[in-house]
């Protein structure tokens, strides 16, 4: 929760930005789509996950959620009325590969068809993540992303929707923060599948990142001015002092947080520090890996939510090195997350610095806080109105300061399924009443909207 009050920042405005700058709202599919049983879906990682007694903090799944596959027309009616020229949305792997080998499944090409439709006929400009955690159980069943042949089964769904909306869809994010899938998914073991295995995240980890590299050259055949790129969840790292010790750990942390996946992606391969701390839970790297995770790509889409403070402890696996939690009285949202706009031209900075990744796009960006709808039926959350203006004057500041952002997608357009925290946690800018389905557009919704309006 908030504990120091922020003060209210003085209002960023539109003219601050670029006139081609891209303004969107992100989703993601198993988050808002529900539906699970409809149209041939099958069973994805988090359906089993969420079935799973104790995994989900409110024993919730995606089952149904926002009932976004039915409601997607008001849902973009929503991001319209807001004024956004773009939408980041994604594609659920399970609607299209239903079955074993075979051929994709013509219902659920026919509702991400209609939807980018939607999108187009609303002005906005259809931003499409292929993979956002949603792995077939069938894949999972046989070792999921720890198994090469994942690599080759991801490639056939990418060509299956590149095909299928290459003529209307031009932006591709391959994946969303494989860090999460690696390292949450199948080491932590906290998001589906549930695994606790350090070499096998690494492992997925690798086979993610091969598989991002080879999807580059196959959506450019398929998609004309194709502009593809990933998307990763980054964060500063500080030490938590200016003790060696600290500050080693730091590095380390970093070396997998940030290095390991930027490294590669930009044709360095792995950190040699970063393997040498590992050791034996090094992946397996294949000739001529490293060459196609290196694929040149468009962009550089950046998640970005806190940073991170990090200390050396001996004990803690895998690295020696521990994350804090924020101090007492720092502003932190109801997720215990740190408060940090700077932290994001801090980051846009530094990865700016380090890899020149030509244009780069926030592709989320966005706050929990513990909402109430008041006596006046409104959402009036002054913090995350509050938290969107304070990111993006750190944004703009950024943009001054050289970093080539064209664009930014607040996290999220919906309250929805928060993963392991299920629906005790709302990150949109408009209000679900999950009984009866009814959105509300909240206050940083209307202010959002104010300002792209440039009211
Ligand atoms: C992500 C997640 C989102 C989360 C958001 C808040 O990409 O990080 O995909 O799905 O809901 O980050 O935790």
């Amino acid at each position: 929760m908030t504990t120091a009050a922020s003060p209210e920042p003085s209002a960023p405005v539109r003219s601050d930005f670029a006139s081609d700058f891209l303004w969107g709202c992100a989703t993601s599919s198993y988050q808002i789509e529900g539906a699970a049983r409809e149209d041939g879906r099958v069973e994805s990682i988090w359906d089993r996950f969420a079935a799973t007694p104790g995994k989900v903090k409110d024993g919730s799944s995606g089952a149904i959620a926002c009932d976004h596959y039915h409601r997607w027309p008001q849902d973009l009616d929503i991001g319209r009325d807001m004024g956004l020229n773009a939408y980041r949305f994604s594609i659920a792997w399970p609607r299209i590969f239903t079955g074993p080998g075979g051929q994709p499944n013509q219902k659920g090409l026919d509702f991400y068809s209609r939807l980018v439709d939607g999108m187009l006929e609303r002005g906005l400009q259809p931003w499409a993540t292929l993979y956002h955690w949603d792995l077939p159980q069938s894949l999972q069943d046989q070792g999921g992303w720890n198994n090469r042949a994942t690599v080759d089964a991801y490639l056939a769904f990418v060509d299956a929707m590149t095909r299928c909306l290459g003529d209307r869809v031009q932006h591709w994010i391959t994946h969303n923060e494989p860090w999460c899938t690696a390292i949450i998914g199948n080491f932590e073991g906290w998001h589906a599948p549930g695994l606790t295995d350090f070499k096998t995240a690494l492992q997925v980890a690798h086979h993610v990142l091969l598989s991002h590299g080879k999807a580059v050259p196959l959506i450019r055949a398929n998609v004309a001015d194709a502009q593809v790129g990933i998307a990763l969840s980054l964060h500063p790292v500080h030490a938590a002092s200016a003790m060696p010790e600290d500050l080693a750990a730091a590095a380390r942390h970093d070396g997998l947080r940030y290095r390991w996946f930027l490294d590669p992606l930009y044709g360095r391969g792995y950190p040699q520090a970063t393997l040498e701390a590992i050791g034996d839970a090094a992946p397996v790297v294949l000739p001529g890996d490293l060459d196609a995770i290196a694929a040149p790509t468009d962009f550089l889409g950046v998640n970005y939510y806190f940073p991170e403070t990090v200390q050396d402890d001996p004990g803690h696996a895998p690295l020696s090195a521990r994350v804090l939690p924020p101090a007492p009285g720092t502003d932190t949202t109801f997720m215990g997350w740190e408060v940090a706009p700077q932290g994001l031209t801090e980051l846009l900075l530094r990865i700016e610095q380090d890899y020149h990744p030509g244009p780069m796009y926030i592709t989320e960006n966005g706050s929990c806080y513990a909402d109430q709808i008041n006596a006046d039926g409104e959402v009036d959350d002054v913090e995350r109105r509050r938290y969107l203006m304070r990111h993006l004057q750190a944004l703009a500041t950024a943009i001054r300061a050289g970093a080539p952002v064209k664009g930014y997608f607040a996290w999220s357009l919906l309250d929805n399924f928060e993963w392991a925290e299920g629906y005790l946690k709302r990150f949109g800018l408009t209000h679900i009443d999950y009984a009866t389905q009814q959105r509300r557009l909240k206050s940083s919704g209307k202010w959002y909207r104010g300002f792209l309006r440039g009211e």
